[in-house]
């Protein structure tokens, strides 16, 4: 199949889901076109079947917000005449849905179907807003199919906005190939003594992943034991982050990584990961460092009891619950035959239920479906 796929380039998961889905598609022999404004970050060098088409938007003077969201669709028409695409997939719907439904009206001579991967907020906050939300169930009702990545959120999706489409969920998946428990002992050696436990968070550094809580976990961990902490990503609320950090003395003890590309050789040296978030429709990264092996301590919100089995792979604990979460942490951190089994557990599930091979023909049958009903 030809498949034009967009996505936000940018560091985040919906981004890294849909470039390593058309890494997927790509080594399974379908010619995929990724359409965004930038590289998506983990997109490799194009291939014979890889390729990225840049949309540019032109700006001018009386255009206060330069419209995306038409050179998008524009570009989508171009690409889909042009390479001949058999149907657009689009992550996260707002706006690149509604360009995929332009796209599909303006190409006159067939049918262009498109398909709509909802990721998390594009629903739960920005496709809620009352100034987004007519046009985000306009758009997800005119998809030829909508997936979302947990039940959580194809429930939440059916609910708020009462639409008569089916969402059906195909979870995000992750290449158990690449991400998979190694050695982490050179990389350890960088950070920590080896009497020190270290722990990871990996994420945007946006409001709703709580990264004040991720230091106040550590600090309430680091009273009790030798440990470091490796911060991984970037965004708004690192200045925050380093202000609490030089606040607390932690100063020797907390590692700011900056945005990483090979991330499972940093989630490798770790011991725990913690993800505090408010909201996390899936919560990628609990995935990536179980299936490297690493317990995850997380909050108990959205889709995270659909990854994460409390007790057995990690720790689920109440949002904000900080000393819960640092408990928790202590636990894993403190008993190593624990941190084994939990780490064994979470590959065994990501194995079963989450890596590529198991979710890639699941979109693919969807794809195949898609285009027979639009015959
Ligand atoms: O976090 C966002 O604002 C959007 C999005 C992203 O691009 O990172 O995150 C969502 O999609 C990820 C990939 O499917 C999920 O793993 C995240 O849980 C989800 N974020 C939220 O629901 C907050």
């Amino acid at each position: 199949m030809k498949i034009g796929i967009t996505c936000y380039p940018t560091y985040g998961g919906s981004g890294v889901v849909a470039t390593e889905l058309g890494l997927e598609l790509a080594a399974r022999g379908h010619d995929v076109h990724f359409i965004s404004y930038a590289t998506p970050v983990r997109m490799t060098s194009p291939s014979e079947r890889l390729h990225f088409h840049e949309v540019e938007v032109m700006n001018y003077p009386l255009f206060d917000h330069p419209p995306y969201t038409l050179a998008l669709a524009s570009k989508m028409y171009n690409v889909a005449v042009n390479e001949s695409l058999d149907l657009l997939h689009v992550h996260y719907a707002i706006p690149h849905s509604v360009s995929a439904y332009l796209a599909r009206a303006m190409l006159k001579t067939r049918k262009l179907p498109f398909v709509t991967t909802l990721h998390g907020t594009d629903i739960t906050l920005v496709g809620m807003d009352r100034s987004y939300l007519p046009i985000t169930r306009f758009s997800i009702e005119e998809s030829d199919a909508v997936t979302a990545i947990s039940e959580y959120l194809s429930k939440v999706t059916r609910d708020e906005f009462q639409v008569r489409t089916r969402v059906e969920v195909i979870p995000n998946f992750v290449n158990c190939n690449v991400f998979q428990p190694a050695d982490g002992a050179c990389c350890r050696k960088m950070f920590a003594a080896n009497h020190e436990r270290v722990l990871a968070h990996l994420s945007n550094f946006r409001p709703v992943k709580r990264v004040p809580d991720v230091i106040e976990i550590f600090h309430r961990v680091r009273r009790e034991i030798p440990a470091k902490l490796l911060m991984i990503g970037d965004g708004p609320d690192r200045t925050i982050a380093e202000w609490m950090v030089r606040e607390k003395n932690l100063t020797g003890d907390v590692f700011f990584l900056g945005k990483q590309n090979q991330v499972q050789d940093l989630i490798n040296c770790a011991d725990t990961l913690l993800l505090p978030s408010d909201l996390e429709s899936f919560g990628l990264v609990a995935l990536e460092a179980m299936a490297c092996g690493v317990p995850v301590v997380c909050s108990r919100v959205g889709g995270l009891p659909e990854v994460v089995r409390d007790g057995i792979d990690g720790f689920l604990a109440p949002p904000r619950g900080v000393e819960a979460m640092a408990a928790k942490a202590l636990e894993i951190l403190t008993d190593p035959a624990k941190r084994e089994a939990m780490g064994r557990a979470g590959r065994e599930r990501a194995l079963s239920h989450f890596c590529s091979d198991k979710i890639i023909p699941l979109y693919e049958q969807l794809y195949r479906r898609v285009l027979e009903n639009s015959q």
